[in-house]
């Protein structure tokens, strides 16, 4: 793009520019430079938060907020410090296309079952006994579990259980209000009853990438629960090869009707990095959101330090360098929530590989997270 010259700060032009106005017209000169810049430059920041401060948190809430109160969910959203206006763009944002957040849930309460446009996964952080009934499944959720929630299903909480139960949700939230796409619905009884088999999709799906033969025309969401035995048990497996240089021993969570992800704007998978392992940079269009499962590390992220430990959650916004290093004398287990089916499906998604410096960004800084 040419550069900008003073002809485009001249009277003739600002007088122009402002006499358009007034008929809600405006001027491409004027905007293009903001509207297209030579790379993504995202309002999400790379940020931390510390277990200890959401767990503190989520237990304060209890004494606050019950399910007769209402309020639908018991949910404390990672708000990005980059959206400077909060309303309407940028409110429960996480990145700028997805929203995640801890929800706990105590023994004998239920959420009720409504639902929405909005896609949404969940991965269990602690706990078990509580189920979430998906389309009149009850699928029993315990720790590791991710679950996932296409757009449009009926879905509430119960729990029957003896301790607090807290999970991750994430959600395309701010990419459905962008498109205007929002619609939502309460269920007509408060909590949905069962008209399947408890965990019916995760018993019939058991064997993983094997599907019942009546499923050949694939379903949406035909497994709602990837139970945990069975990430490990696939982590174990690619563990005997080769480590990717940037994400470690990576699996990600598909329909094994078609292999696509298991949802239409989301992809979710886990990382394990084994002790010692340090990746090499990169970056890429579409954005992510992490929360360690299990370990301790850091996170280097355009040149600054993410120190993170077992709870903690982490975001890299689009195009962001970043290398991860297992710090702990056991392995890492990193799940990450993205955006990558949404970049490409229309063809956004890029990837570029850090070459300087063996592949490593010099640290420059150290994110100091805020603590209680
Ligand atoms: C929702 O339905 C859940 O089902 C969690 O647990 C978070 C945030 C906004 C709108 C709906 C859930 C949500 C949500």
């Amino acid at each position: 793009m040419a550069e900008r010259n003073s002809f485009f700060d001249s009277p003739e032009v600002q007088n122009f520019n402002k006499d358009i106005q007034q008929y809600n017209l405006g001027p491409l000169w004027n905007a293009i430079p903001d509207l297209m810049h030579k790379q993504p430059t995202p309002e999400a920041v790379p940020y931390l938060w510390k277990w200890e401060v959401l767990e503190k948190k989520l237990h304060e809430a209890t004494q606050i907020f019950t399910p007769e109160r209402g309020g639908e969910r018991r949910a404390i959203y990672f708000q990005n410090p980059g959206f400077k206006s909060r309303q309407p763009w940028g409110w429960a944002s996480t990145t700028n296309t997805l929203y995640a957040a801890v929800q706990l849930i105590l023994p004998g309460e239920a959420a009720p079952s409504h639902r929405h446009t909005q896609n949404a996964m969940r991965f269990i952080t602690k706990g078990s006994g509580a189920f979430s009934t998906v389309q009149g499944q009850r699928i029993f959720m315990e720790e590791g579990d991710y679950l996932t929630t296409p757009g449009w299903l009926w879905h509430g909480h119960g729990h029957e259980g003896e301790r607090p139960m807290i999970w991750m949700d994430i959600l395309d939230i701010p990419f459905v209000y962008a498109s205007a796409g929002t619609f939502f619905e309460p269920h007509s009884v408060q909590l949905e009853k069962p008209s399947l088999p408890d965990n019916y999709g995760p018993r019939r799906y058991r064997g993983g990438m094997v599907r019942p033969i009546s499923d050949r025309i694939p379903q949406i969401a035909p497994v709602g629960s990837y139970k945990w035995a069975q990430t490990e048990m696939a982590l174990d497996g690619l563990s005997d090869f080769e480590p990717d240089p940037y994400d470690g021993f990576a699996i990600e969570y598909v329909n094994p009707s078609n292999g696509a992800t298991a949802n239409p704007t989301m992809a979710a998978w886990i990382q394990k990095l084994p002790t010692g392992f340090s990746s090499k940079a990169h970056r890429h269009t579409n954005s992510a959101i992490y929360h360690v499962f299990k370990g301790e590390g850091y996170s280097v992220i355009n040149g600054v330090q993410y120190h993170w430990t077992k709870g903690d959650f982490f975001v890299i916004p689009n195009w962001a360098w970043h290398e991860h290093v297992n710090t702990s004398n056991d392995d890492a287990l990193l799940f990450c929530a993205n955006d990558l089916p949404i970049m490409e499906t229309f063809h956004l998604q890029k990837e570029e590989r850090y070459e300087q410096n063996g592949g490593h960004q010099e640290i420059k800084s150290e994110f100091i997270p805020v603590l209680l």
